[in-house]
């Protein structure tokens, strides 16, 4: 229910040095007075307070408390927040006192993030860079996250949706007044109005995966044959023993992925089974497995086993032709030189799993390759899939209102186009997109 006060444990839960619970809706200041005695706060200014237990008067802890009143809050409501310290005792206690109290209750996810969007304080796209904000775990994702926050896409978006309404209005003044066929300066106007949008959109559209690739991580995908080394590869690469290295062929059979930060960008590096013709059935999936992931890996990491020099394994050289490869030759410690004598004409580069020979020199190659890849352009990005295919749809409703004829469909294109971009931003038909959107929250947002 709306005109309920929630509360919920702000901060991260566990043992830390100071703690926020925030409380928003109606009764945040009277539950700030239950509380802590404290019943008329200067707003937006941090007072001391205490947390105590009515009963017996025993202080919980003290704190700070600050009081922001409706609409200049997070949640466009009253709300109040609460610093105490971050152990355990004190927010079980403190929460229990709040769960007590009839007058409040515990948020839900993402609840205080819904009713900053219900109260119009952002629209669904700031509210998922918010949560993107939250989860960004490297500095391409954080800024990438902040832009979204601040409102980079709803303006792009509400100013296309804008335009289209406005162009709508013009169609429909003439609609109302007259049964006759539109001027042909008025259409001639809104075709100028379609013509320079999808354009616009059309543009958008087109660098639609950097954005993507920042938010969830570029996806490398090692391959090559068995006892290569990719398992090594991986573990060096992530600092950790996250896969099995063993003499034994055929060891890695299911996809093994660590989570990297090169230069500031989120990396998934998968280690996968080798390639070779496989005799078991579940060796024959991990086989399958690895060639899936390989294709749709954002880049292909091909390692060579150098104990075979120069001969270089057929299968991942297949691989290779695809193109959107890097090529190693691993095990480099084994005294050969991929520079010399390979007939092969795609550039290697020389590692050693063992020795960390040539890692450095692969990590620049990667890093590089990622940021051309993925730098954030002055333009706005695309960051999710749901943005897409309700630009495209926008973008279908323009071409069909390009060949309608009569007034009355083409408007009704151009409102099929505007509710489109209403998907995205939240300011249509919402109801069915807002549970999958705020379901990724987690309570005390
Ligand atoms: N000499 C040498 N041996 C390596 C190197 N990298 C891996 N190995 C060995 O090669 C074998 C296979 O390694 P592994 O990582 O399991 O290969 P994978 O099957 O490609 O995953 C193991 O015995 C490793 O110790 C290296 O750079 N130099
Ligand atoms: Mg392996």
């Amino acid at each position: 229910m709306r005109d309920q006060t929630i509360f919920a444990l702000s901060s991260g839960a566990g043992k830390a040095g100071i703690a926020v619970i925030r409380v928003s809706g109606p009764e945040s200041l009277l539950t700030l007075g239950r509380l802590t005695g404290l019943t008329s706060p200067t707003v937006r200014r941090a007072h001391r307070v205490k947390i105590t237990k009515p009963e017996t008067m025993e202080i919980i802890d003290d704190g700070l408390a600050l009081f922001f009143p409706a609409p200049n809050s997070f949640t466009g409501e009253d709300v109040v927040e609460i610093h105490l310290h971050g152990s355990r005792a004190v927010l079980k206690e403190t929460s229990s006192l709040l769960i007590q109290d009839p007058n409040v209750r515990l948020a839900e996810p993402g609840e205080f993030t819904r009713r900053a969007f219900d109260n119009g304080k952002l629209d669904l796209t700031a509210a998922e860079g918010l949560a993107d904000l939250v989860n960004a775990e490297t500095s391409a994702q954080r800024r990438q996250a902040q832009r979204q926050f601040r409102g980079e896409l709803a303006n792009l978006y509400g100013d296309w949706r804008e335009r289209l309404v406005s162009a709508i209005a013009l169609f429909e003044a003439e609609i109302d007044f007259s049964d006759e066929d539109l001027p042909s300066d008025l259409r001639d106007q809104v075709d100028k109005v379609v013509e320079k949008l999808e354009a616009e959109i059309s543009s958008h559209l087109s660098d639609s995966t950097r954005g993507r690739l920042v938010r969830d991580g570029f996806y490398i995908a090692i391959v090559g044959p068995p006892n290569a080394g990719k398992s090594s590869l991986l573990n060096r690469l992530a600092h950790r023993d996250a896969a099995i290295v063993s003499e034994k062929a055929g060891t890695t059979r299911d996809v093994i992925e660590v989570h990297l930060d090169l230069g500031g960008y989120a990396v998934i590096l998968a280690d996968t089974a080798g390639l070779r013709d496989a005799s078991g059935g579940i060796e024959i999936e991990g086989v399958a497995r690895s060639l899936e992931r390989a294709n749709s890996a954002d880049l292909r990491l091909a390692v060579f086993d150098g104990s075979k020099w120069p001969e270089l394994d057929a299968a991942t050289l297949e691989v290779v032709a695809g193109g959107n490869t890097l090529s190693l030759v691993n095990k480099t410690d084994l005294g050969f030189d991929p520079k010399k004598n390979h007939k092969n004409s795609t550039p290697l580069l020389g590692v050693s799993a063992k020795t960390g020979e040539g890692l450095d020199e692969l990590l620049v190659k990667l890093t590089n390759d990622i940021s051309e890849r993925c730098q954030l352009s002055a333009d706005p990005t695309i960051t999710k899939t749901r943005y897409i295919t309700a630009l495209k749809e926008c973008v279908a409703s323009l071409e069909q209102y390009k060949s309608a004829t009569l007034a009355e469909l083409a408007a009704e294109d151009l409102r099929l186009a505007a509710r489109s971009i209403g998907r995205i931003t939240g300011q249509v038909n919402v109801e069915e997109v807002l549970g999958l959107i705020f379901k990724d929250f987690c309570i005390g947002k």
